[in-house]
C-alpha cells in the first residue's frame, strides 16, 4: 500500500467509521430538516424528528427518497443552502423536460474530487501519472470529477473529453498517457481503433483504465487484452455527486464505497425492508457530509449485494458488487440514460401507432438501438420516397429526444405480436452476453 496518496481513513477500524458515521448522520439530518422544506414535511409527515435521529442505526426510521421527488422539487426544492454558496450544477443524461440538476458548494466539490482521487490512488496512480480523461465535460459528471481527482492526487492531466478518436490516439500516444478514464464501452472503440491503426498494445504507455458510467461485465478482459491494462470499474450517480461514491481496488472483486461520506443500504425494492449483508436489492444511499443537495436514503434503484469480506489491499471500506440492473425501466446505452417513455413520447407525438418494440444489443462492444414501429393503414398506403421522409423525420426527432442515433424500422400493421398482459416493449439483448 505504498502510495503517493491514501488516506488512513480508507484503513480505519469499524468502529471507528461507526462513529464517524453516527456524528455525521445526526447533523446532516438536522441541516435537511431544518433547510429543506419539502424534506422537512416528509419527516413530519412519518413522524420523525431530528431528535430521533441519535446513531447510524436510526437511519431505518427516516422516508426514502426518490427521482420522483427530485424531479418534484426541480430546479431548487432540494437546495438546502443559499444558491450564492453554491459553485457547480450538474445534470443527469436524462434528456425529458425535467432533468435531475445537482448543487455543489466549495466544500462538496473537494469531497467528490477527494473521492475521485482515491479511485484513482486504488489503481497504482501517483503524481508520475498521466491521467487521460475521456469521459465527457460539462453536465455529466464523469469528465468534471476524474479531472478534479487526477489534480488532487497531482497526476499531469489531459481533459480530452470524450469523441474524436483520432485525435484521442495522437495524445495518448504522443503525451504518454498512463491511466485512461472513459466509459468502457469507449475503451473497447480505443482498443479496437489502436489496432486498426497498426498499434499493439505494448506501444502505449498505459498502465490502467478507470472505467464505469454503464454495466459492463465480461469485456474487462478484452479491454485489458486490447489496451494491453488492467481494467477498473468506478460507479457513482449526479445525485450523489457524480463519480467516485465506490470504486475497484487491485483485487477488482466489487467496488470499495467511501463509507466516511456515504453511507449504502440494501433495501427490498418492493417493501423497502433493510436487507442484511450479502442479499441483493435496491442500493441506498445517503450522502453523509454534502451541504448543497443533502440527499438522506437515496434510492438509486440499482441492484446490487454489499460485502464486508476482508479484502487484499488493505481497505476496510464495504463493497458494492458491480450493478447488476435497475429495479426501473431505465436503460443505458452507449453512456446515456435512456427511457423507454421517451421513446414513445417521440412516436406517439408524431402520428405513430403505439405498437411498437426497443430492441437493444451489443455488437462488437458498442450498444445498439433499433425501434420498430407500426404504421397505420393510411400511413402504410404512401409512397417508398414519402416513408423514406418519414423514417429520416424519425431519426432526427429520437436523436434530439434521447441524446443518441436509433435506427427507426417502419412496419406494416400487425407485424408486432400483440400482449395480453404487460407489453414487452424493450427487448435487451445485452443480457444474453452478459
Ligand atoms: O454515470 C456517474 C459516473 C460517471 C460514474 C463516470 C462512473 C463514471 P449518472 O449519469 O447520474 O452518473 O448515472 C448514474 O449510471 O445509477 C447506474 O445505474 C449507472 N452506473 C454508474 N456507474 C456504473 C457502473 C454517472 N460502474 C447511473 N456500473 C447509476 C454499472 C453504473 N452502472
Amino acid at each position: 500500500m505504498a502510495n503517493y496518496y491514501q488516506p488512513e481513513i480508507e484503513t480505519a477500524s469499524r468502529e471507528q467509521i461507526i462513529e464517524i458515521q453516527n456524528k455525521k448522520l445526526v447533523k446532516q439530518v438536522k441541516h435537511a430538516y431544518e433547510n429543506v422544506k419539502y424534506y422537512r414535511d416528509l419527516m413530519n409527515k412519518k413522524g420523525v424528528k431530528p431528535e430521533d435521529i441519535k446513531t447510524i442505526e436510526d437511519i431505518k426510521k427516516l422516508p426514502f427518497l426518490s427521482k420522483d421527488d427530485l424531479r418534484e422539487t426541480y430546479p431548487y426544492g432540494m437546495l438546502a443552502v443559499d444558491l450564492k454558496d453554491c459553485v457547480r450544477i450538474q445534470s443527469t443524461s436524462g434528456t425529458t423536460g425535467k432533468r435531475v440538476v445537482a448543487f455543489y458548494t466549495q466544500h462538496d466539490i473537494d469531497l467528490w474530487e477527494e473521492c475521485c482521487a482515491r479511485a484513482i490512488v486504488a489503481v497504482g496512480g501517483t503524481k508520475e501519472d498521466v491521467c487521460h480523461v475521456s469521459y465527457g465535460y460539462g453536465l455529466f459528471t464523469g469528465g468534471p470529477g476524474l479531472n478534479g481527482g487526477s489534480h488532487k492526487v497531482g497526476c499531469l492531466t489531459l481533459p480530452m473529453s470524450s469523441g474524436n478518436t483520432d485525435r484521442q490516439i495522437q495524445f495518448m500516444l504522443d503525451l504518454g498517457s498512463t491511466i485512461l478514464c472513459c466509459t468502457p464501452s469507449y475503451a473497447a472503440y480505443l482498443g479496437e481503433a489502436l489496432a486498426e491503426k497498426g498499434y499493439k498494445p505494448e506501444d502505449n504507455k498505459l498502465k490502467a483504465g478507470i472505467f464505469g458510467a454503464e454495466p459492463w461485465t465480461e469485456m474487462r478482459r478484452s479491454i485489458e487484452k486490447s489496451l494491453g491494462i488492467k481494467a477498473y470499474d468506478i460507479y457513482g450517480l449526479t445525485e450523489t455527486s457524480g463519480p467516485g461514491v465506490s470504486f475497484e481496488c487491485e483485487e477488482q472483486s466489487g467496488m470499495h464505497i467511501n463509507e466516511d461520506h456515504f453511507y449504502a443500504e440494501i433495501i427490498d425494492p418492493e417493501t423497502g425492508e433493510v436487507l442484511p449483508e450479502g442479499e441483493k436489492g435496491e442500493l441506498v444511499f445517503t450522502s453523509l457530509d454534502k451541504e448543497a443537495f443533502p440527499l438522506i436514503r437515496y434510492r438509486t434503484r440499482d441492484i446490487c449485494v454489499l460485502s464486508r469480506k476482508k479484502c487484499s489491499c488493505g481497505r476496510t471500506h464495504v463493497k458494492m458488487s458491480k450493478p447488476m440492473g435497475r429495479s426501473d425501466d431505465m436503460l443505458i446505452i452507449r453512456g446515456v440514460n435512456v427511457f423507454p417513455s421517451q421513446i414513445e413520447n417521440v412516436l406517439l407525438s408524431a402520428g405513430y401507432t403505439p405498437n411498437y418494440q426497443i430492441f437493444v444489443d451489443r455488437v462488437n462492444n458498442t450498444d445498439t438501438l433499433d425501434v420498430y414501429v407500426e404504421l397505420t393503414p393510411e400511413q402504410m398506403q404512401e409512397s417508398d420516397d414519402e416513408k423514406a421522409a418519414r423514417e429520416k423525420l424519425l431519426v432526427g426527432a429520437m436523436r434530439s429526444m434521447l441524446g443518441i442515433g436509433a435506427k427507426m424500422h417502419l412496419v406494416a400493421p400487425h407485424t408486432i405480436a400483440r400482449s395480453e398482459g404487460k407489453a414487452v416493449r424493450v427487448v435487451d439483448n445485452r443480457k444474453l452476453h452478459d
